[in-house]
């Protein structure tokens, strides 16, 4: 590829939150943000955690999304290219400032009036990967922040960081809230799934489902959520609740059901939406389930559950989210969980496309 320099300067920042719900919410507030500063959005590695590995590990953002579709938007380059064309020229070692809103101390708690941008998991591994050293910080707030969409901050920004001068600012964190803001929800459209992504979960679906309609389900059920949902009691709000809650919860209150719906309360859900189906499409009728699980798919209980309406459950052979997601992505119906990151991708892209999306114990039936 041939790379052009942009005059307006860049953004680069670590997905250094959460894992890839997480990130892909970030990642359209750093869309957004970027755009709005009409800087370059550098495109980061989505960064992996393995079992049994000390350090994150950076795949490459073309590995799952295709970059063409995001230039329809904003101006975007990988990160590998930029640092393998561009980075030499303008941004050498010695122009490497880390952005942060205020200081960050170390990891034994030392102030050093740093960002410390490298300090911990995964912040060294993703900045190595690119054997990437900052020689100061530049702390932006309390003056600054990165909410272009309530207070023309991107005016401020341009003011204060002529890209002339500093051609590449490089946030230590997303420069986005989490969950995403409401006003960003529908630049997902320009989040299109690689080539070989599509063709996994479109095979999948051609050559081991049965044929006809599908209801997509998304159960998050691990040790690691239980854990999370116990928080429920002290907040109004978790994760990517307002999703289903609103923003403001204006569309409802969170309880222990939506965040960990219990198996009844899943297949009452499901049989509804069969029934209902049913009712309204004398064809396309409802065929199998396919689960999507970071735990426990339930495919026995499910299937035994759904056998008298001679509906199958169907899981991927192999642990992959990505194909999970895109799968649920092309359901003809989708019940996700509120409260998930995971479920949010896939209510998102969804509604880009003009597909329903429902949510285990929401509205409270
Ligand atoms: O995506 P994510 O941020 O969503 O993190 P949440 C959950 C991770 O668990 C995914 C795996 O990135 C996957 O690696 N996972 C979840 C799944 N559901 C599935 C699935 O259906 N199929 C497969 N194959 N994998 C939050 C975290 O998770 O959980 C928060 O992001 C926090 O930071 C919290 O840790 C407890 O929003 O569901």
């Amino acid at each position: 590829d041939i790379w052009e320099v942009d005059p307006k300067g860049y953004i680069a920042y670590c997905p250094c939150m959460g894992r890839f719900g997480n990130q892909a919410d970030h990642f359209l507030g750093a869309l957004s943000f970027a755009h709005a500063l009409n800087r370059t959005l550098i495109l980061p590695p989505w960064v992996e955690y393995r079992k049994g590995e000390a350090k994150s590990v950076q795949v490459p953002f073309k590995t799952y999304f295709k970059v063409d579709a995001l230039q329809e938007y904003t101006k975007v380059i990988p990160m590998e290219d930029f640092m393998a064309y561009l980075a030499d020229d303008l941004w050498s070692p010695q122009k490497r400032v880390s952005f942060c809103y205020t200081e960050r101390t170390k990891l034994d708690g030392t102030s050093t009036g740093s960002c410390n941008a490298k300090e911990g998991n995964p912040f060294f591994s993703f900045w190595d990967t690119f054997h990437i050293d900052f020689i100061k910080s530049e702390f932006y707030g309390p003056s600054l922040n990165y909410d272009v969409i309530h207070n023309r901050m991107d005016v401020l920004w341009n003011e204060k960081y002529d890209p002339e001068k500093w051609p590449v600012i490089a946030f230590t964190g997303a420069p986005a809230t989490f969950p995403v803001q409401a006003e960003n929800v529908h630049l997902h459209k320009y989040l299109q799934w690689s080539d070989k992504i599509d063709k996994k979960a479109n095979d999948f679906i051609k050559n081991s489902l049965p044929k006809g309609a599908f209801i997509g389900v998304h159960l998050r059920n691990g040790i690691d959520w239980i854990r999370a949902c116990e928080h429920i009691k002290d907040v109004k709000q978790l994760f990517a609740s307002p999703q289903c809650l609103g923003y403001r919860n204006e569309k409802g209150v969170l309880t222990m059901d939506i965040c960990l719906p219990s198996q009844e309360i899943i297949v009452r859900k499901l049989k509804r939406l069969i029934k209902k189906v049913k009712e309204a499409h004398k064809t396309n009728q409802i065929k199998s389930i396919f689960v999507a699980s970071d735990n426990n798919h339930m495919i026995d209980y499910l299937n035994e559950q759904l056998r008298r309406m001679k509906i199958t459950a169907h899981k991927l052979p192999e642990n992959n989210p990505h194909v999970d997601l895109a799968i649920l992505g092309r359901a003809n119906y989708f019940v996700g969980n509120c409260v998930s990151s995971f479920s949010a991708f896939v209510k998102r892209e969804r509604d880009a496309r003009g597909f329903p999306s429902e949510f285990f114990a929401y509205p409270i039936e």
